[in-house]
């Protein structure tokens, strides 16, 4: 028999050796790791996914797609792979070392080279996640980001993968059991998440830990989740400011550096897997866990209970005992939690929905203290700021001599006057001298030009700012891709200045009309050159008779309407 928490095998060589397959390794060829092979390659080393050895050779991957099984029958449903490119896999001859890097080119681990496969991917999306939907992330990542081709191996570990953040809240398998040796727990229960944690967790998982008589452990993944997450730095400081509510030295909190693919039910069972190897006795399995979201017709992937189910249903082969999660509801009457299979008849449930909390957050408005803990919200309000303190963008564009630069000059203005944020004017002269004097005015550097502007527009408004463009920024598609790159961050306003090419030729306050129709200046925008006009812009402004004061206002009250700033 085993001794509780003994320590579990690692795919580490010792340093001395490690240095000397450094040296070597250097002369091998290279994979460059992506950031989920990454996560794959750190638990694979570390024994977080015991008994692999290295990336699935195609025996193991075929059994685990079909049944969720390895080639020698062990339970285990998630392909690990490592996908590369068609042309990294053609120069590979089998029985091969390659060196596996870092995306700093650090060499973390080699591996031998036993199988090359092309997989069948919709085969793999629906034998793993259940249908070949791209509106699955699983199945979108399978698709449109793995490489083409498999290559599997034994894996002889280096070094792990650096963590600049959070070093002493990173606990490999093999560290967490030695702290649960020297605490003398024996009953540890998990919970698993990749959300912030709120009162109704907090209750949930106190219950768990005492239903299952045993200590807790809050285990959030920290490597990769659903596109759209609250980010892992802001989660992990929420963590820190919930664990305090718990009973002193019951509870502790460790970071799981996992890829999570989403994957519902068998994603459920695979963290169990991977929390038995961390030396946990007990695992919280909740309604929905792992949730992939809606189908691309709207119907959710899976049952609320399908993940409960498979886990409890191999719960013994595992060695690990599943605590099923029921869901806590706030009871107004009652001021206190219940599960909500034993809310009192006739009593007023209140809940925040995750969608509801976003608005909440985004407009500044108030919290309750029943569903979160002040410090959790203050912490979330420093990422997320409401709307009138976070940065956005305004980007006009219009012909030459239209007035965006006019417009936008007093917009900056009356910015400043009100004050708060930090103002920045990108006018499309200013930025040719500045930022592009190298350019000129074809379709390939005029699109350069516009990209930089949106880089330094997306750069200013992450940071809180406000940034004001005013180029020409003649074509939709590249409009459209600077609004991508700058919504990341915050509201991108899309302002057409619509004076007519006649108007502006009339005008022709620099004289280039004249130059262009001349035939002096080439591709001259409206004259010699397509403009797309914007087809759905926040705002059009129309400057023939109206002045620039009222114009700059008519985009103020826009913003205003939108939140972004306040009266
Ligand atoms: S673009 O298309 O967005 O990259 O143009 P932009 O950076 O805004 O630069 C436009 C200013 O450059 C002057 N200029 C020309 N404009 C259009 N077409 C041609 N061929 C051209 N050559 C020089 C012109 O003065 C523009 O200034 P604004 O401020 O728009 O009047």
């Amino acid at each position: 028999m085993t001794t509780p928490f003994a320590p579990i095998p690692e795919l580490y060589v010792s340093p001395e050796s490690a240095q000397k397959l450094r040296l070597a390794a250097a002369g091998l060829k290279s994979h460059d790791l992506s950031p989920r092979q990454i996560c794959d390659l750190e638990l694979l080393m570390n024994g977080g996914f015991f008994p692999l050895r290295g990336f699935m050779g195609e025996a193991d991957y075929n059994g685990v797609v079909d049944g969720m099984r390895l080639a020698d029958g062990t339970l285990w449903p998630m392909p690990i792979t490592l996908d590369v490119s068609q042309d990294f896999a053609d120069r590979i001859t089998l029985g091969e070392d390659i060196a596996l890097r870092d995306q700093e080119g650090v060499i973390l681990a080699t591996m031998t080279v036993t199988d090359r496969w092309t997989p069948d991917k919709s085969r793999e999306a629906t034998g793993v996640f259940g249908a070949d939907d791209v509106a699955h992330p699983g199945v979108n990542y399978l698709h449109n980001k793995a490489g083409k081709v498999y290559l599997g191996g034994p894996v002889t570990g280096l070094q792990p993968p650096m963590h600049y953040d959070f070093r002493g809240r990173r606990e490999t398998p093999n560290e967490l059991r030695a702290f649960f040796r020297k605490m003398g727990w024996q009953r540890i229960v998990a919970f698993q998440t990749r959300n912030p944690l709120h009162r109704a967790h907090q209750e949930l998982t106190f219950r768990a830990a005492r239903e299952a008589q045993a200590n807790l452990l809050i285990h959030p993944v920290v490597g990769m989740t659903k596109p759209g997450d609250v980010d892992h730095f802001t989660r992990v400081r929420c963590y820190e400011a919930v664990l305090g509510k718990y009973p002193a030295a019951t509870t502790h909190l460790s970071l799981l550096n996992l890829a999570m693919r989403m994957g519902g039910p068998r994603e459920a069972l695979w963290h169990a897997i991977i929390r038995k190897n961390h030396g946990l006795t007990h695992f919280i399995v909740g309604r929905d866990h792992a949730g992939p979201g809606k189908n691309s017709q709207g119907k959710d992937f899976y049952g609320p209970y399908d993940a409960q189910d498979l886990v409890r249903k191999h719960a013994e082969e595992i060695g690990i005992g599943v605590v099923p999660f029921r869901q806590m509801v706030y009871v107004q009457e009652r001021a206190q939690y219940f599960p909500e299979d034993e809310v009192p008849e006739g009593s007023t449930v209140l809940n925040i929905s995750g969608t509801e909390l976003r608005r909440r957050l985004r407009e500044g408005l108030e919290i309750p203290e029943w569903f979160s803990f002040p410090e959790v919200v203050a912490q979330l309000r420093k990422t997320s700021p409401e709307r009138s303190k976070q940065g956005f963008t305004v980007f006009f564009t219009g012909f030459s001599g239209s007035g965006k630069s006019t417009i936008a000059n007093a917009l900056m203005v009356k910015l400043m006057e009100m004050g708060g944020r930090p103002v920045t004017l990108l006018d499309g002269d200013v930025v040719r001298k500045h930022l592009s004097s190298e350019l000129g005015f074809s379709k390939e550097h005029r699109d350069i030009n516009i990209k930089r502007i949106g880089y330094v527009a997306s750069e200013i408004t992450k940071n809180g700012g406000i940034a004001i463009c005013a180029p020409i920024a003649p074509y939709a598609a590249t409009r459209r891709e600077v609004r991508e790159m700058i919504e990341q961050y915050g509201a991108f306003v899309e302002v057409h200045v619509a004076t007519s090419i006649e108007e502006c030729e009339r005008r022709d306050r620099k004289g280039l009309y004249k130059l262009a129709r001349e035939g002096k200046i080439k591709e001259f925008t409206g004259i010699s050159d397509p403009y797309d006009v914007p087809e759905h812009p926040e705002l059009r402004v129309e400057t023939e008779n109206v002045d620039v004061d009222s114009c700059a206002h008519q985009v103020l009250l826009k913003l205003e309407g939108m939140g972004l700033v306040k009266a």
